[in-house]
């Protein structure tokens, strides 16, 4: 292999100098004088789960008071599948309560995340996760992170063995170091106890990594949009296998043009039993080509596109001692959740919740945090978190369906939403995330309030459009595989990117740069007009501003960020 000559980044010195991501994490949680951690040691708490942050809301009046900055903690609990128990809901409800901010949020990757935390609360609030048999251990940081799948129970009979493959793997990546449990959980090292990382080694791998499993013909999940994906083959209720995606992501920077949203390729066929081997290779793949000399283009996405996917799937055959199989057939037609109930194929019922940005709250007309707490009082059935940052209440008895209609009623949970919002999404953003541009969870509700008045005036209100909303092109909230995307530029001003497709295959990209509200709503009412008028029975929005060529279709993620007009065809 070719040495690489470049600096290293600064993190890949901080992680191989951490001692097996220990650093001086459980001193720094000691020191009582700053609500902080050293510098070196934020860069570490990520990969058990924990950002510092601070609250950019009363930053500017803090720092004229000469204040620290108001530090707390996100707490990441990773939620494999989406799928926890009552009594795990319960145990994230009260650590809310208690130490973070009174809301739970739900993940556009299906975990929960805590905001809010305190450095002095932080060790009893993992605790209380791990005593839940959930964990926060590679929620986030230069690993694997939660594995998503599907979490429809009734999808398919084949659905368990779907999920099961998604545990194993989630399983099997997990770091193996013991610092996790030593800082956390105080647990005592053991002196013959000898810290490897068989999969990761010392430096782990040069960027967070993301695995996610699929079951046509829902791709709720966006398996396109993320490193590695499993697409389920099933056939007459059988898993077959899996078709293996690589090299999808959605991050990239403005203005930046190295950097750029991705979608994965099909690259074959593998066994249920071959899961967790590929999964491993493509990893290790990573961890040994991956670039570690900037931090900008380390994910895995630029490894698969510079080296080419011929030169990818050659490596993985060899590293694995066989060749994938041909992609089998499959087909996706929708991505949103099915809202309401459903019934599963053992005869137990499903309630899918519409949950506005995936945050769990109480606020003065919805009872919602309180009403999901009474829910799971009653140790009923499943709770499993979407990847649209929805909620399904699965696998109920028959007899418990008016007592949960009574709660969500009684708390007024079931109101009527919009297509519109029930196929967006919205990262956090403001006031917790330090990279954010613009307001997203905060903001999207009112724009789209707004974006319905226009889609009544045209008479496209019953026209399902996926929107999404994030506050920087990191892309949290997938952006740049919806139909109509919004991405932060500043305080009130997003960029406008068209033309992804309703399924998620599809890239959008940049319509209108730098834009207020009033701007978008004025492009918007123009398209809507067009669309009203001039769709196609069924056609999608997304396929519409392509076919009347507001954007033109593009070839490569690197165009994303081009005007219109720039695009060469
Ligand atoms: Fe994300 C960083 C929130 C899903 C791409 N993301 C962050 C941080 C931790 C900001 C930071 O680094 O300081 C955000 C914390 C905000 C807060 O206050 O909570 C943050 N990301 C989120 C969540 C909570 C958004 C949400 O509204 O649900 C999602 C948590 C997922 C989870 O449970 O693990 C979340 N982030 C995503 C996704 C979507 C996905 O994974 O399906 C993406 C795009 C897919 C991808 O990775 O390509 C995503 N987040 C990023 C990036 C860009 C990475 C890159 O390739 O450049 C960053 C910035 C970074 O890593 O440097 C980031
Ligand atoms: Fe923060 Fe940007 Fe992610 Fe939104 S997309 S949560 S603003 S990093």
């Amino acid at each position: 292999m070719k040495k690489n000559t470049k600096p290293l980044e600064a993190v890949e010195l901080i992680k191989s100098k951490s001692n097996f991501l220990r650093g001086n994490i459980a001193n720094g949680l000691k020191k009582e004088i700053t609500g902080s951690l050293d510098e070196e040691d934020t860069q570490l708490t990520k990969f058990h789960g924990i950002y510092q942050q601070l609250d950019r809301d009363s930053q500017v009046a803090r720092r004229k008071l000469m204040l620290e900055p108001k530090y707390s903690f996100m707490i990441r609990a990773r939620v494999a599948g989406g799928i926890c128990s009552p009594n795990q809901w319960l145990v994230m409800d009260d650590l809310a309560n208690q130490y973070g901010n009174n809301s739970i949020r739900l993940t556009t990757r299906q975990a929960f995340q805590l905001h809010g935390v305190l450095k002095k609360n932080l060790k009893t609030a993992i605790a209380s996760i791990n005593q839940s048999l959930l964990d926060t251990i590679a929620a986030c940081g230069d690993v694997n992170r939660n594995v998503m799948c599907t979490p429809n129970p009734d999808t398919s009979i084949a659905h368990g063995a779907v999920v099961d493959a998604a545990h194993k793997i989630s399983q099997h990546l997990t770091p193996n170091t013991t610092a996790y449990h030593e800082i956390w959980l105080d647990k005592q090292k053991h002196l013959s106890s000898l810290d490897n990382e068989p999969i990761y080694g010392q430096t782990y791998l040069p960027r967070k990594f993301k695995i996610v499993l699929a079951i046509p013909p829902s791709n709720d999940v966006d398996i396109f949009a993320h490193d590695l994906g499993f697409i389920a083959i099933i056939e007459n209720e059988k898993l077959l296998g899996f078709n293996v995606t690589v090299g999808g992501g959605m991050g990239c920077t403005h203005g930046d043009k190295t950097t750029f949203p991705l979608l994965s390729q099909v690259i074959g066929f593998c066994y249920p039993g071959q899961v967790c081997d590929v999964a491993e290779q493509v990893v290790k793949i990573q961890r040994d080509f991956g670039e570690r000399s900037n931090r900008k283009r380390a994910r895995f996405k630029y490894t698969v596109d510079s080296k080419g996917i011929d030169w990818f799937t050659n490596e993985l055959n060899t590293r694995l001692g066989c060749e994938l199989q041909d992609e089998k057939p499959y087909i996706f037609t929708s991505r949103g959740d099915q809202f309401g109930w459903s019934k599963n194929f053992d005869g137990s019922l499903n309630l899918t919740l519409f949950i506005e940005n995936g945050r769990i709250t109480n606020n003065d007309t919805c009872q919602l945090k309180t009403a999901l707490k009474e829910i799971a009082l009653l140790n009923r059935g499943e709770f499993r978190i979407t990847a649209n940052q929805n909620l399904i209440l699965a696998k109920l008895n028959v007899e418990d369906k008016n007592l949960i209609l009574e709660i969500l009623t009684k708390y007024n949970v079931l109101g009527n939403h919009s297509k519109l919002k029930d196929n967006a999404m919205a990262c956090v953003a403001f006031p917790t995330c330090s990279l954010a541009m613009a307001e997203a969870e905060r903001y999207l509700p009112l724009l789209l309030e707004k974006i319905e008045q226009l889609q009544i005036k045209h008479n496209i209100i019953n026209r399902a459009i996926v929107t999404r909303m994030t506050g920087c092109p990191n892309g949290c909230a997938r952006p740049f595989v919806a139909e109509i995307g919004f991405v932060g530029k500043g305080p009130g001003k997003y960029n406008l990117y068209l033309g992804g497709s309703f399924i998620g295959n599809r890239l959008n990209h940049l319509y209108k740069e730098n834009i207020n509200e009033q701007s978008i709503l004025n492009e918007l009412d123009i398209i809507f007009k067009d669309y009203g008028l001039n769709a196609l029975d069924n056609e999608y929005f997304g396929d519409f501003v392509i076919r009347k060529q507001y954007v033109k279709p593009i070839t490569h993620g690197s165009q994303v960020h081009q005007l219109q007009l720039e695009i060469q065809t």
